[in-house]
């Protein structure tokens, strides 16, 4: 892969790096992604499930479908992508990672700054007071399992037309804001306001950096784009990365 020496050369001296990341990161990893050819979505309207409205409807189809998510999660290991990050956040000054994703594998990675934009789909939450529940049983009878405080239990992610954390959104903005390079990988950017952090960070004179399998409509904005797995284009750009700052520093 030719990767430009701009691109190793600014990596390498940026004092922040914030990265979003998608389900095309865990995508090596086994789990099917959304809008890619063998996305889940191209089976099912996501409206149809990642909803509040699907889930009073017919909670026993919402909840067979994330136990049939966490069975597929529990069976799968972070990737080659997963663990260069990771390796990234502890050699170089300051590096973020904001996931789409609700599968956990960046911190499984050992990546530890992780902001999960869309919740984990290994917990539930109390849909009233918040409380978190990981009796991960909970789905199994197909009901709506009440909380102490009477609030329905459900997954705790993100479901289209909720609110994300704002705790998470807002230190996600910061990031984005604060980048001297932001990397967009594994995601089509078009699921918000997740999809506006590369666009944040451009506005505030980040390099940016696009790892996809397909172009996206991020893709004419960003200064470089690889189109390739990422598995295998991130670590080759880190040995890269590593190289240039051991000719800095030997
Ligand atoms: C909100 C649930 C305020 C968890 C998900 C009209 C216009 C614009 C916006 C809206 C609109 N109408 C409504 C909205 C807002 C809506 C939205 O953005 N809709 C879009 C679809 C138009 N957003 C919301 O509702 C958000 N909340 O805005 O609240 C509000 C309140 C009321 C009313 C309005 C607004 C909530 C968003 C979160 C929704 N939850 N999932 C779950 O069960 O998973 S979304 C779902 O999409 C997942 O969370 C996923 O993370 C997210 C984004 O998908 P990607 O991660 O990008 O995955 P995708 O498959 O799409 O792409 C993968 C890419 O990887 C592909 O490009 C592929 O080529 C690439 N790839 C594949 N393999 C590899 C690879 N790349 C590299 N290497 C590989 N090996
Ligand atoms: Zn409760």
């Amino acid at each position: 892969m030719n990767i430009s020496s701009d691109v190793i050369k600014r990596i390498a001296a940026a004092r922040r790096i914030a990265v979003l990341t998608g389900a095309g990161i865990s995508a090596e990893s086994g789990i099917p992604t959304f809008r890619g050819e063998d996305g889940i979505w191209k089976k099912i309207r996501p409206e149809e499930l990642a909803s509040m409205d699907a889930f009073l409807k017919n909670p026993a189809l919402v909840w067979e479908w994330y136990e049939y998510r966490r069975k597929i999660i529990r069976d799968v290991t972070p990737n080659a992508a997963h663990y260069t990050l990771a390796e990234m956040e502890k050699h170089l000054p300051h590096l973020s990672i904001s996931t789409q994703n609700i599968d956990g594998l960046h911190q499984r990675a050992g990546s530890a700054r992780v902001y999960e934009l869309h919740g984990n789909i290994l917990r539930n939450r109390c849909n009233n007071c918040g409380r978190i529940d990981q009796n991960l049983d909970l789905g199994k009878d197909k009901k709506r399992p009440t909380c102490e405080c009477g609030g329905l239990i459900r997954p705790d992610v993100v479901w289209f037309g909720e609110m994300l954390p704002a705790d998470i959104l807002d230190k996600s903005f910061e990031e984005a804001q604060n980048a001297d390079v932001y990397f967009s990988i594994g995601t089509s950017a078009v699921v918000y306001p997740a999809a506006q952090l590369p666009v944040e960070a451009l506005h505030n004179g980040a390099y940016v950096i696009e790892i996809n399998l397909e172009p996206t409509p991020l893709t004419s904005r960003v200064h470089a784009h690889y189109h390739g797995k990422a598995g295998d284009i991130l670590p080759e750009l880190w040995q890269a990365v590593k190289n240039e700052i051991g000719r800095l520093d030997p």
